[in-house]
């Protein structure tokens, strides 16, 4: 696709100097021609990349990740819009990479819905389209070319049997147990997935869930939305975070409150859950019992895109779905493996 298009768009170049100069206008398009030393940059395969935001550790990981997956010396340009978690900007990030005429275009979803339209403009400007991350909700599943992400929803399946296997070891009655769910980005596959395994173990298991507040993945949000359930909810004592930002900002509010986060239920400890795992600072949590489970999110997707690119560089078709491995955390050196349907996942102990 890249070379080929490429080697047209040179070749149409070449084409209309030689038909101009043949007609004697006289007009010299030389100083137009790249120099042989611009001609490498030809060669470069241009990836468009339409980032979420920074609105998380997770997020800058996984951009860090992209960006030194996708290096001119690998052979590529990168293209990078930052979209401050905003739709509208995307999409116009998207129409700028068609006017650019990039050979790819990489698109985390900010929300599951509203692509169609402009995912029908990248197609027919004959662009392929690669999702990371979260997932599009588009009628058309043709109107990208794969996906590379997450399954959300066992992410939540799985912290949900950690919690249940938890309480089960350290017999707390499951009716004991009052949850409230700090949602990330409202609309995204990660909120859509975390919260909704939540509610199927709330159902399943008799938890109370008190309340569900969106937190949109940051600190300040986790904060806000703590401080306010700590005072409408006085038997709350879990917390799921749908992302460690905002587990972040939850700790910070339940010191504030004058409480003590850990998983001491019945000396009045606040259980705090999180996803995602990618920072220092979160393990460093887990250890000092702060979190007490992370389901972990992997942003690592720049290698397994830059994969696909050249799988299709090389008119091989990749997978349409491809989901990356993930584990589970934890301090509690009791509680080593879980079962979720019928299949066994490890729990990796974050030693003292
Ligand atoms: C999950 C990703 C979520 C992370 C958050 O793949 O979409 O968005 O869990 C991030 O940290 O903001």
């Amino acid at each position: 696709m890249h070379s080929l298009k490429k080697l047209n768009r040179i070749t149409a170049v070449f084409g209309l100097i030689a038909v101009l100069l043949a007609g004697g206008c006289g007009v010299s398009y030389e100083e137009d021609l790249p120099d042989p030393g611009q001609v490498g940059s030809e060669e470069l395969i241009t990836v468009g990349f339409s980032q979420v935001g920074a609105e998380s550790d997770w997020r800058k990981a996984n951009t860090e990740s992209m960006q030194s997956a996708f290096t001119r010396e690998r052979g590529y340009e990168l293209i990078f819009e930052d979209a401050q978690q905003k739709q509208s900007n995307q999409i116009t990030a998207i129409r700028t990479f068609i006017q650019r005429e990039v050979d790819y275009i990489v698109l985390a979803p900010v929300t599951e819905d509203g692509w169609d339209t402009v995912l029908a403009e990248a197609r027919d400007a004959n662009i392929p389209v690669i999702i990371v991350d979260r997932q599009v909700a588009v009628k058309d599943k043709d109107l990208f070319t794969c996906w590379i992400g997450s399954d959300f929803e066992l992410e939540a399946k799985k912290a949900c049997t950690w919690l249940e296997d938890y309480c089960r070891m350290k017999r707390i009655s499951a009716n004991d147990i009052y949850i409230a769910d700090i949602q990330g980005t409202i609309g995204s596959s990660a909120q859509i997935g975390r919260s909704k395994g939540l509610k199927e173990a709330v159902r399943k298991n008799g938890w109370h869930l008190v309340d569900e507040v969106p937190g949109e993945y940051t600190q300040a949000k986790g904060r806000e939305a703590t401080a306010r359930l700590l005072q409408s909810h006085k038997d709350l004592n879990v917390i799921y975070c749908e992302n460690d930002n905002e587990a972040f900002g939850a700790l910070e509010a339940i010191e504030a409150a004058g409480r003590k986060a850990g998983g001491n239920l019945r000396a009045g400890e606040i259980m705090v859950i999180s996803f995602d795992g990618v920072s220092e600072l979160a393990i460093d949590d887990l250890r000092n019992d702060s979190i007490s489970c992370i389901g972990e999110c992997n942003p690592l997707h720049g290698p397994r895109v830059r994969k696909v690119i050249d799988d299709l560089e090389n008119n091989i078709v990749p997978e349409k779905y491809e989901y990356v491995d993930e584990d589970i955390f934890s301090a509690f050196e009791d509680l080593t493996e879980i079962t979720v349907e019928g299949k066994n996942y490890p729990v990796k102990i974050i030693g003292k």
